[in-house]
């Protein structure tokens, strides 16, 4: 490194000090509570998880900051490559003595879903807050389990459906609170993707645990129709009754871990109509198969008085239909969401600039922790999960058996 660089580089760490990986400076302690995170896996979602918890203090004000105090993974190299990349305390191989340390509040979950339950379970034994990925559970029973065990020990809970928190969705929701749409007739979801096509894609292991029905559950009913599932509760309430079907495309596959080919059990593609409890009829689809879209979330929502779309891939924008408006004006409004009377958008630059993805987590994470120190719980809860748990298995019912199936409603 040439001379140049090295001063460039000794007044860029006087001005901008480096604190101690997973720590807060001196003067951070001074006024802000520290909330030590344990998080569990370090994929894709762990490293959204890290981001949202390394940022939110910097843009939302709240008493308490996470500090990255242990990351845990089978493999401790890989755990040491991530702590020291995110700037996590230290490591744990055992998830099992994370969630025993006592220097960890809260314990977040981002590893595969065959896993969310024991960890939970066991978290919330040890009196620590969880944050879950999503979906929370395998099944509706399994997610019984783990409400009980949040409930039993009382300890704050929320599962990480993050679309709920992209400004333009959060937008929609109030529009519908305030009435606006009147009485809702029709809500129109799809997820799809094309990332699964090619036969040649193995199943299981690292990055393809998705395609292992053991490990996932099942396959874009729980991983993309859920996030669907769980934004339409939130919008336009209880589902009462779907009928669904679904296709596995390609049958077999070879199986990472084991290297033989094997069967696949996951539901390539879903499909399921649904009626809800406010009598409004729905539509929705997800697939691994829809070749050209990668992560194509779109909803739309048709109300007496008017209509909301959003689309995933223009998240910043939400389309609103007023059917008020002066005939000869009126035509769908398409609303760009970054100015500070819109939902989040006063915590980030200023109107005009937009925001992406990942806000959404860090969104999540500042809510919960106002939840918790206000003592209003933000969701989605366990419990909110567990109605997106009990759809997603009518749906999987229904497939097998041909029938309209009635969705059990969380009491
Ligand atoms: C699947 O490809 C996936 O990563 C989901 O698991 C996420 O929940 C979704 O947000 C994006 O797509």
């Amino acid at each position: 490194m040439g001379r140049r660089q090295n001063e460039i580089e000794n007044v860029s760490s006087r001005l901008h000090p480096r604190p101690e990986p997973g720590f807060l400076s001196a003067q951070q302690h001074e006024y802000m509570k520290p909330l030590r995170i344990g998080l569990i896996g370090y994929g894709f979602m762990g490293r959204a998880h890290s981001n949202a918890f390394r940022k939110v203090s910097n843009f939302f004000d709240l008493e308490h900051q996470p500090v990255l105090q242990a990351v845990c993974a089978r493999d401790a190299e890989k755990a040491k490559a991530f702590a020291s990349k995110w700037g996590y305390a230290s490591i744990e191989t055992d998830w099992r003595k994370l969630v025993e340390r006592d220097d960890i509040d809260l314990i977040d979950i981002a590893s595969p879903n065959n896993t969310h339950a024991e960890i939970a379970m066991a978290a919330a034994k040890a009196g620590k807050m969880i944050l879950c990925e999503k979906p929370l559970a395998m099944n509706g029973p399994q997610g019984e389990k783990m409400v009980a065990a949040i409930q039993k020990a009382k300890v704050p809970n929320m599962v990480w459906y993050n679309y709920r928190r992209i400004p333009a969705v959060t937008l929609a929701k109030q529009l519908i609170d305030e009435g606006r749409l009147g009485r809702i007739f029709h809500y129109r979801a799809k997820f799809l993707q094309d990332w699964t096509i090619s036969p040649e894609l193995p199943q299981g292991g690292a990055g393809l645990w998705r395609l292992d029905v053991k490990v996932a559950g099942s396959g874009v009913t729980g991983d993309l129709l859920a996030h669907c599932i769980d934004t339409a509760l939130w919008l336009n309430g209880d589902i009462d009754t779907v009928t669904a079907m679904t296709e596995t495309f390609v049958k077999q596959r070879k199986h990472n871990l084991t290297g033989k080919v094997e069967k696949v059990g996951i539901d390539d593609a879903s499909a399921f109509l649904a009626r809800f409890s406010n009598g409004s009829l729905a539509t929705f689809e997800s697939t691994r198969y829809a070749r050209g879209h990668k992560a194509l979330y779109t909803f739309e929502i048709n109300g007496e008085h008017a209509s909301i779309a959003w689309d995933l891939h223009d998240l910043h924008r939400l389309q609103y239909f007023e059917h008020k408006d002066e005939g000869r004006v009126r035509g769908w409004r398409n609303l760009h969401i970054t100015d500070s009377d819109q939902p989040y958008m006063k915590n980030w630059w200023v109107p005009g600039l937009a925001i992406g993805y990942e806000h959404s987590f860090v969104h999540q994470v500042a809510d919960f922790i106002r939840g918790v120190e206000t003592g209003k719980p933000a969701g989605p809860t366990f419990k909110d999960a567990l109605a997106t748990e009990y759809v997603t298995d009518a749906v999987l019912k229904s497939a097998r058996t041909n029938k309209w199936e009635k969705v059990k409603h969380v009491k």
